[in-house]
């Protein structure tokens, strides 16, 4: 086929051979994919995906004092001097706007995966402005470099949205019609962000598309979530590295999938002959103490609850040394207490559906941070 289309470029006009190009582009798209938050959990398993199916995969990582490339140090040859084959990474910040016209003007990706942000609920209430800037404002300056670089019309644009954008329970389970109710920094500029890429898309005719996901998890998930916490102390708890797991809202409940599962969704939004936005999630809800008690069973240990209700809760109280007790250190100002969301959209349309299930989610951490621990008990 390609022997055939540069005999016909010799003979035909210019016109004639531009039609070819773009005959040529139809068949053998670019495939330039550019992530920002590649370095956080779903960033990760983004990269992972994509190389696999072929990308050159481009990612935006911030300048820190240490090194925070450690989830995706495996991809790519040379971590210190970012020497690579298929994936390159670029300084840039979500907060500069210049960085980030200039990797998208370079790298004239063919689809961009928005995942940067200041992800943590309860800290977004401490850097609420910090939040809205990076969250919010981010993303506008994202889709405006987009059309800075004259890129509106060839680049799709995926917009990691979120389960908190329901906040305060409208509807269950929730679905893409279910009203929002944000309840934090967080979750308000998660909003700004989601109107602003569907604003883009009506008014630009973007390819621009929103995937409200539900929680997701993963042995790669941040130290600082609960179920990570979860199973990191666990993990320490049976291997006698720590005596005592303190927690917050115990009856907060999650519709929690797996990280792995959710990127491929991310992919397939963007993959639609028509922009949409689609929720993500298992349309199964768990409580944090039903995550607590099964993480606890895969070490084979009972529980000792302390201190529920109460706000303060004394390390010296109880001798035993599976405890698990309420700090209100972990509290909210305001809380999200229930999320379960539907994914009828997105099975029927994108034909996807979780392949992990709660209880394999649970073992697969466990396993994986007592590995870790083993390993290296000050992780
Ligand atoms: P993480 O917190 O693991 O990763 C966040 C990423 O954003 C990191 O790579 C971080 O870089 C980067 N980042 C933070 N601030 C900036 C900035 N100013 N400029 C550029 N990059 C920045 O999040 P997840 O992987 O869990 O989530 C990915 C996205 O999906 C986030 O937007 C999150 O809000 C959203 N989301 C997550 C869900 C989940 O359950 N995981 C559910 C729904 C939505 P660094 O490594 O340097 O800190
Ligand atoms: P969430 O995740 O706020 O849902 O946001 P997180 O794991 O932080 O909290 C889940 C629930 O657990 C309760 N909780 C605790 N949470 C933390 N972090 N630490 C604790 O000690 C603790 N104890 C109880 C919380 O109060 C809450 O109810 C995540 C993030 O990934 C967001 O970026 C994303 O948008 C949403 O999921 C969907």
């Amino acid at each position: 086929m390609t022997q055939i289309l540069s005999d016909v470029r010799d003979f035909v006009s210019e016109k004639a051979n531009e039609a070819v190009e773009s005959v040529v582009k139809a068949w053998n798209p670019r495939k330039v994919a550019l992530v920002t938050g590649i370095t956080g959990q779903d960033g990760s398993y983004l990269a992972e995906f994509l190389l696999e199916k072929g990308y050159e995969v481009h990612g935006v990582i911030r300048r820190s004092s240490s090194f925070n490339t450690g989830r995706i140090n495996h991809l790519y040859a040379n971590p210190e001097s970012h020497k690579e084959g298929a994936m390159k990474l670029h300084y840039g910040d979500l907060n500069d706007s210049s960085s980030l016209v200039k990797i998208i003007s370079t790298v004239k990706p063919s689809e961009i995966y928005n995942l940067g942000a200041m992800s943590h609920v309860k800290i977004s209430f401490d850097l609420s402005e910090y939040t809205a800037d990076v969250d919010a404002v981010g993303t506008l300056r994202i889709l405006d470099a987009i059309r800075i670089c004259g890129l509106t019309n060839s680049v799709r644009f995926y917009q990691a949205s979120t389960s908190e954008l329901y906040g305060k329970v409208q509807e269950i389970p929730q679905s893409e019609t279910t009203p929002f109710y944000p309840r934090s920094p967080y979750a308000a500029a998660k909003l700004y962000a989601f109107w602003i890429t569907v604003n883009y898309r009506e008014a630009y005719n973007m390819y621009a598309v929103n995937g409200i996901l539900f929680n997701h998890e993963s042995p790669r998930r941040g130290d600082n979530f609960v179920t990570r916490k979860i199973t990191r102390s666990v993990a320490k708890i049976h291997l006698e590295q720590q005596q005592i797991l303190e927690l917050g809202a115990l009856d907060s409940k999650r519709d929690w999938g797996h990280a792995r599962d959710y990127i491929e969704a991310m992919w397939l939004m963007l993959q639609q002959d028509v922009p949409e936005d689609f929720v993500i999630a298992t349309g199964e809800t768990h409580s944090v103490r039903e995550f607590v008690e099964l993480a606890f069973k895969e070490i084979g240990k009972e529980i000792v609850w302390e201190g529920e209700g109460v706000n303060e809760v004394g390390k010296e109280k109880g001798t035993g040394i599976l405890r698990v007790t309420i700090n209100a250190k972990y509290f909210r100002p305001t809380e999200v207490e229930l999320l379960i969301g539907n994914p009828k959209k997105a099975e029927e349309k994108l034909k996807w559906k979780p392949k992990i299930k709660f209880g394999e989610l649970v073992k697969e951490m466990v396993a994986a941070d007592i590995e870790l621990m083993r390993r290296n008990p000050t992780a």
